[in-house]
């Protein structure tokens, strides 16, 4: 795909964040098959942490260095930022920005289950608002590549799965849609560790909903985009802003889910609403159907109101 929606005039605007963030997607998908294929001999970890105090994997760091050349190289993106960078990189005098978590759900590399790369191309300087994304998406390494992906501002995007052919390139498979009768949940964090109020959430949604969680955000997503459903890496006792990081995870997940007729929702609003302070800056992220999340919010507000 070349950014241009069909319209050939549109093609190679470096000036048009839309053309920009089509290359960027284009760029994630052709960096994925040797992604993959460098994983089997970089599953050790190395001596060091990134910038959030995790352990970092070989796979992350080659994942990471891969992704700043394809997307570092495309005209219109000035930025690239990772979470495994303490700062971003300049990358030219493009106006768009590009927030890559490189390696999602690393820490299923040892056990070999799924995880992912997380995209996120904003047209704005960053850290950005969710509202400013002019695409994201994910690539999905299971049993079978693929990529689910938006382009344009959050409130028109659709959401497509692609393959991601052994070449690189991607096929449309189609537009997602949540399922309307959700089945599925995963929630992150040791129970224990769940603040009151989300815990009386979940006892009230698993007398309905079967749990299937995975440990990869994007992996969970996935399910939740598939089968209909929520997944949330809640605040904790120990870590109130919970674990993953508004830049990188929140808002692409945010968009996707949104644009795939779903909600998202920091506890009390849309994460594409939750104001950017940090490029590591971490957030509660609860997505899913509409009727799940609305009843969650419910759920905090009740009990943080008694
Ligand atoms: P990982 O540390 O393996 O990269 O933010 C990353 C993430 O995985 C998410 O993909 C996942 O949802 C979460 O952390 C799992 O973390 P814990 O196992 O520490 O709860």
């Amino acid at each position: 795909m070349d950014g241009s929606d069909g319209d050939p005039d549109r093609a190679g605007d470096i000036d048009d964040p839309i053309v920009v963030a089509e290359a960027v997607l284009d760029a994630a998908a052709a960096a994925a098959p040797e992604i993959r294929a460098g994983l089997p001999g970089r599953r050790r970890y190395l001596d060091d942490e990134n910038p959030s105090g995790e352990d970092v994997l070989a796979a992350d760091v080659y994942a990471d260095g891969l992704l700043e050349e394809m997307v570092g190289d495309i005209d219109g993106v000035g930025t690239y930022a990772s979470e495994e960078r303490e700062s971003a990189v300049d990358t030219g005098d493009g106006a768009v920005s590009v927030a890559v978590d490189p390696l999602d759900g690393s820490s299923n590399l040892e056990s070999n289950n799924p995880m992912g790369t997380v995209i996120a191309a904003y047209d704005a300087p960053l850290p950005a608002s969710g509202r400013d994304l002019v695409a994201a998406g994910f690539v999905l390494y299971g049993p079978v590549t693929t990529m689910v992906a938006g382009v344009g501002a959050p409130a028109d995007a659709t959401i497509h799965e692609f393959l991601v052919t052994e070449e690189g390139d991607r096929e449309d498979l189609g537009r997602i849609d949540l399922p309307e009768n959700p089945t599925v949940y995963g929630f992150g964090g040791r129970v224990p560790d769940w603040p009151d109020d989300f815990a009386a959430y979940v006892d009230e949604i698993e007398d309905e909903l079967k749990l299937r969680y995975g440990g990869a955000m994007i992996a969970d997503v996935s399910q939740v985009l598939s089968y209909g459903g929520v997944f949330a890496y809640p605040a904790l006792e120990s870590a109130p802003d919970g674990k993953l990081r508004l830049q990188f995870e929140g808002n692409p997940v945010a968009y996707l889910v949104e644009g795939a007729g779903g909600r998202s929702s920091d506890g009390a609003r849309s994460l594409l609403d939750v104001g950017a302070t940090g490029i590591h800056q971490r957030v509660p992220v609860h997505v899913g159907n509409t009727e799940l999340i609305d009843r969650l919010e419910a759920a905090l507000s009740e009990v943080r109101n008694r």
